[in-house]
């Protein structure tokens, strides 16, 4: 009932926000007063208790009129005969009140019905959470806290409910998210990390899980829970201890009937467990020989008393050999889940990532969802942006999503679409839906960045209404969440739009996945680290070839898990679509794509395109100076200015590694051309000595500098060649994790900039919100790479440009290369 509240307020404002309030701001409406004679004098509330979701809806709207018109409303609990009123309650609460309605429609779980027309205005639920009919009955998010606080994968600060082990006493931030959460549709958190600790189970935490669902209930927002499966040997303090864990065993059995006891105890209606089994080092039934469902039956039948849930994640692959050409990480839930599908209890819920792999850039739908018809399965969706930028490249994910909910998988040769699979429609389950990936933290922005933010409403109307449109959604976000000025909607709509192609442009294109080191942050470009390993992320490349050969005919067989017409399309080369052409086949690099190109330059030309978009998206922020606030103003033109400069690291290391390793040279010569560049190396040095960077192409020309030693200053200088004229300078230099170096540029001893590199991680931190949250790097190497540009400075040809850098901690005041570029180009 929230969200009735939320839509019905685009208000404007240019006071300084935080973020926290994210598109629940109620901001003053202008003019607000000429609305009230419309508006209604009364709001009459059917709660059953103050702890009830329909209490809270009277709260909001009161709250609501108030902020947005300036209109004073009385709450009332019962029926005040007024027939200026608005009424929220259930329908059953109504009838009581009211008598019957003619013509309301058939609600299910969860929803609501609607109408203004007619007097008293009515917001009628199925339940106290009601509101329109959701697509899906589960609309969960997971978040991946730590009891120690941390997050994985979290890029907002720390926890907002766990430090030190514990549940923490101040809940506030809780009840606020749950607020959030209950405006789009949300319905339960999963509280902690998949990879779990059994220490969630201490009598204490348990009690603490209690008071988590008591500030989160009344909004309607229940708690679930990650477990660990081996939990009944770890020692858990309270809990009995065992020998095993086998889930056939009957002290096994018992033990987490128990357990599930105590938490229905504190939490009568906890949503269910989510857990993540035989999979990156988590313990599963695979050690006993059991079967993951004879796994996941141990939690179903603990739950069935109390009506909870088990999300059970087909996240699960073993380590490969990548000299098996047939070898295929990506074949994993195919042959753990498939031959399973039926063994599930009732209340168990697949829960499928939306790719193959891992939350990639581009991925084919997973065929799990094709191949599981006896059982409920719900997609899982990444909010936080772990392998797409986090949060520190603005990438709007709904139309990621939508090409994932709607392909059509041809089940049976009839229409398939994955959103109507998850939804249960498609196979006739009653249980299914959406599983989000949030990991919001102590930060006012929740989840990074203000931006950021329209992937997590996205998320909830999503889960919601898997129809709606990717912009549709978007905009209505930038009217609650900014303001409604039609230039402030067309802006951000622009660069959001645009944001998930550049991305895939300059991170990745053709289906080679995000081409990011997967050893360590996920954040930056580093592609050797996708091959020789055993995690099964394989790209193939060689000096002429790349690609995973998918296919049936040659290749690992995936392609043949699809349902036969779609298993044709991807078998053929002919008819792969281009952007998943490496994901299916392995190719020369200078086989032609659908659109004439090779493959190699298309590589080349979409990097270049998709750095060049992302240079604009800081041009068009900065035409919202004024229309919306400050705070939020500069806050994301920092990260937008980042992103331009991030992109072009992408775009240079990607493009070099590939050119590097191919031998073949764009046709655009842009590649390992760059004019404007002086690189570092180059440059007089004193106290600065030449650095081979790993990886090679995360610096322009395969080196940087670094300061003789991490105490004593360096210099860098050379004598301006080109013409004299107006130039931005830009510097690239690297940013680690373990030092603040200072950096001053000068022409002619006259300083044109300084700066400290210390674009600081949140790690541990609550700092204020112009900090990159991004997993940070202690290495010289492409996460670090970073840009600073110093515009219309005047140069003079023979003018001494000089760096002086002074090493901090571990960081040697490191540089790559100084561009001296005339107005309006980029290098
Ligand atoms: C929670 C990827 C991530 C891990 C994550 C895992 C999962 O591998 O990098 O951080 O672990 O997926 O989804 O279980």
């Amino acid at each position: 009932m929230i969200r009735f509240l939320a839509l019905s307020l685009c208000a404007s404002s240019a006071a300084a926000e935080s973020g926290l309030a994210a598109w629940l701001r109620y901001a003053p409406l202008q003019g607000g007063e000429s609305y009230h004679s419309s508006l209604p004098s009364h709001i009459v509330a059917l709660n059953t208790s103050s702890a009830s979701p329909v209490y809270v809806a009277g709260q909001e709207l009161q709250q609501g009129l108030q902020s947005i018109y300036g209109k004073q409303c009385n709450v009332h609990h019962s029926s005040n005969g007024a027939s200026s009123s608005i009424v929220v309650g259930t329908l059953d609460e109504y009838t009581k009140a009211y008598g019957s309605l003619n013509n309301t429609p058939d609600l299910i779980e969860d929803g609501y019905w609607l109408s203004t027309e007619s007097s008293p205005v009515q917001i009628l639920g199925k339940n106290e959470r009601g509101a329109f009919n959701p697509n899906a009955p589960v609309r969960w998010t997971n978040e991946w806290d730590n009891l120690d606080g941390s997050i994985e994968r979290g890029f907002a600060g720390n926890s907002n409910w766990f430090a030190n082990g514990v549940i923490v006493s101040n809940l506030t931030r809780t009840a606020e998210y749950a607020r959030l959460l209950a405006s789009i549709g949300i319905n339960a958190v999963v509280v902690n990390n998949v990879n779990a600790n059994a220490s969630l189970l201490t009598p204490q935490n348990i009690e603490g899980l209690g008071r988590i669902a008591d500030v989160m209930r009344p909004y309607g927002v229940q708690v679930g829970i990650s477990l660990y499966f081996s939990s009944p040997i770890s020692g858990v303090k309270g809990q009995a201890n065992l020998t095993t864990f086998d889930p056939l065993d009957e002290s096994v059995v018992t033990w987490w009937t128990n357990v599930t006891s105590q938490i229905y105890q504190q939490v009568p209606d906890m949503a269910g467990y989510l857990v993540k089994a035989n999979s990156e080092g988590q313990p599963g039934p695979l050690t006993y020989n059991r079967t993951l469902a004879q796994g996941a039956n141990l939690f179903a039948k603990a739950l069935q008393p109390h009506g909870g849930i088990v999300m059970f994640r087909a996240f699960v692959y073993n380590n490969l050999n990548e000299t098996d050409w047939y070898a295929d990480r990506a074949n994993a839930q195919i042959q753990f889940f498939k031959p399973l599908d039926g063994e599930f209890d009732f209340n168990v819920i697949i829960q499928i990532k939306y790719g193959p792999i891992d939350f990639q850039v581009r991925e084919p739908a997973s065929p799990l969802f094709a191949n599981i018809p006896k059982s409920n399965a719900a997609i899982e969706l990444q909010v936080t942006q772990e392998y797409l930028g986090q949060q520190c490249h603005l990438v709007y994910l709904a139309p990621l999503w939508k090409t994932i909910l709607d392909f059509d998988l041809r089940v049976d040769n009839e229409s398939s679409l994955v959103r109507d699979v998850v939804s249960g429609q498609r196979f006739n389950h009653s249980l299914g839906g959406y599983a989000g990936v949030v990991n919001v933290g102590t930060n006012d922005t929740w989840i990074g960045s203000h931006m950021a933010m329209s992937n997590l409403y996205a998320y909830g109307r999503l889960a919601w209404d898997p129809t709606l449109d990717s912009q549709y959604i978007l905009q209505e976000w930038i009217r609650l969440t900014f303001n409604a000025d039609q230039s402030v909607v067309n802006t951000m709509t622009q660069i959001s739009m645009e944001s998930w192609p550049a991305y895939e442009n300059y991170s990745g294109n053709l289906g080679e996945q995000t081409l990011t080191d997967i050893l360590y942050t996920h954040f930056g470009p580093n592609p050797q680290t996708q091959d020789n390993t055993v995690w099964g992320q394989w790209t193939r490349a060689d000096h002429t070839t790349i690609g995973m050969d998918r296919t049936v005919s040659n290749g690992t067989g995936f392609a043949g898990n699809y349902p036969p017409e779609i298993a044709a399309m991807y078998e053929n080369i002919a008819t792969t679509p281009d952007n998943l052409l490496l994901w299916f086949h392995h190719v020369n690099y200078t086989h032609l794509l659908h659109s004439g190109e090779t493959v190699i330059q298309d590589f080349y030309d979409q990097h270049y395109a998709g750095a060049a978009t992302a240079q604009t998206f800081a041009t068009m922020w900065e035409s919202l100076k004024g229309k919306i606030d400050d705070e939020r103003y500069y806050d994301q033109l920092f990260r937008q200015v980042y992103q331009a400069g991030h992109s072009l690291v992408w775009r240079d290391a990607i493009s070099n590694f590939y050119h590097n390793i191919s031998g073949i040279l764009d046709v655009a010569n842009r590649v390992g051309n760059h004019p404007y560049r002086i690189e570092a190396e180059s440059m007089q040095l004193d106290g600065y000595k030449p650095y081979t960077v790993i990886p090679f192409e995360a610096a322009s020309n395969y080196t940087a500098i670094v300061t003789s030693s991490n105490t004593t200053t360096g210099t860098a200088q050379t004598m301006i060649t080109c013409p004299s004229g107006t130039y931005d300078i830009a510097v690239n230099y690297f940013d680690q994790f373990g030092g603040d170096s200072h950096f001053v540029v000068s022409l002619n001893n006259v300083t044109i900039g300084e700066w400290t590199a210390n674009l600081k991680p949140w790690i541990g931190s609550s700092e204020g919100p112009r900090v990159l949250g991004h997993t940070p790097s202690i290495y010289i190497d492409g996460h670090s790479a970073t840009r600073i540009t110093f515009s219309n400075v005047t140069v003079a040809k023979g003018d001494m440009l000089k760096i002086v850098g002074t090493p901090n901690g571990i960081e040697p005041a490191p540089l790559d290369y100084v561009s001296l570029l005339p107005l309006g180009i980029v290098d």
